[in-house]
């Protein structure tokens, strides 16, 4: 059978309203070309970053019969990306779910969402670390920012970090199992104002830097943009480095497109005004290597 469109399994919540997760995931990838196929976890009214209160419903009950009918119908996924997970249990079930699915040439990618700003999220627990820490061996790469980073290797989450330790950071995540870690939102040492994407990829012994300004406003939602961005690129059969600099460039043309703008940030960045941009051919940007 002709493969027309590459499909990704996307196992993340569906939140109603603030734009991240599901709502980001299905924009950015059928934008860039690629069949988002969700495997819904939880239902939440709002996400759970800046709103004091949302509704949630764990679907995890729900998801062995549905993914169950997938087999039936033998589907087969270029890319298997999991996100914001419920509960704990529903670890077990994306493990199962990588098991099955998981072909020599497809990509199973984890980000591993707990936390953000050196705390985790009000629905995470401490019991949630241990089990991400288990799911990450399964993946080919992984997606932590700095937090979740922290919270993976143990280690308390400094302000700022150099490049030899963020590399190495990155090389002991690697240890756990992927074989590419892309480390996000890491404070850059070398001017405070920046931020950078850390990344190294174990099989070429590589380990890249992509660097961007920092604007100082905080929207949930980019590392599920920034995941997709990166899936979508790799996909379209970008090269690593260059799928992270279009991730990297594509948030902060968001983050730009966005702030000048007064609304409450936790709606996330308006994506909608950019989402054009990802159609247009790929810029070489800033990356360089450690
Ligand atoms: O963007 C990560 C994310 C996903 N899902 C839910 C969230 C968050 C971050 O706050 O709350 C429900």
């Amino acid at each position: 059978m002709i493969k027309t469109i590459k499909k990704v399994a996307a196992i993340h919540d569906l939140s109603g309203f603030g734009r991240s997760s599901l709502t980001a995931i299905i924009p950015v990838l059928s934008t860039m070309g690629v069949q988002v196929c969700p495997v819904p976890t939880a239902i939440l009214s709002n996400h759970t970053g800046g709103f004091e209160h949302f509704s949630f419903v764990d679907l995890t009950d729900s998801l062995e019969n549905y993914i169950d009918q997938w087999k039936k119908l033998e589907l087969e996924f270029d890319c298997i990306y999991s996100g914001f997970l419920g509960s704990e249990k529903q670890i077990k079930i994306v493990e199962d779910f990588i098991g099955y699915f998981k072909r020599e040439d497809n990509l199973v990618v984890v980000d591993p969402v707990m936390g953000d700003n050196g705390s985790l999220y009000s629905t995470m627990g401490p019991a949630m670390i241990g089990e991400m820490r288990r799911l990450i061996g399964m993946a080919d790469i992984i997606t932590p920012n700095f937090t979740e980073a922290a919270f993976l290797l143990n280690r308390p989450y400094p302000e700022y970090i150099d490049d030899d330790a963020a590399k190495e950071w990155a090389i002991q995540l690697s240890e756990m199992g992927p074989g590419t870690v892309v480390i996000t939102s890491v404070p850059d040492h070398r001017d405070n104002s920046d931020t950078s994407v850390i990344a190294y990829d174990r099989a070429n012994g590589v380990c890249w830097k992509i660097s961007c300004r920092y604007i100082p406003a905080n929207y949930p939602g980019t590392g599920d943009t920034f995941t997709s961005v990166m899936i979508g690129s790799l996909l379209q059969g970008d090269s690593l480095p260059i799928a992270l600099d279009r991730g990297v460039l594509f948030i902060s043309q968001c983050i730009r497109a966005s702030y000048g703008f007064n609304y409450p940030k936790r709606e996330g960045v308006l994506l909608e005004r950019c989402l054009d941009i990802l159609k247009a051919p790929a810029v070489i940007g800033a990356f360089e290597t450690l």
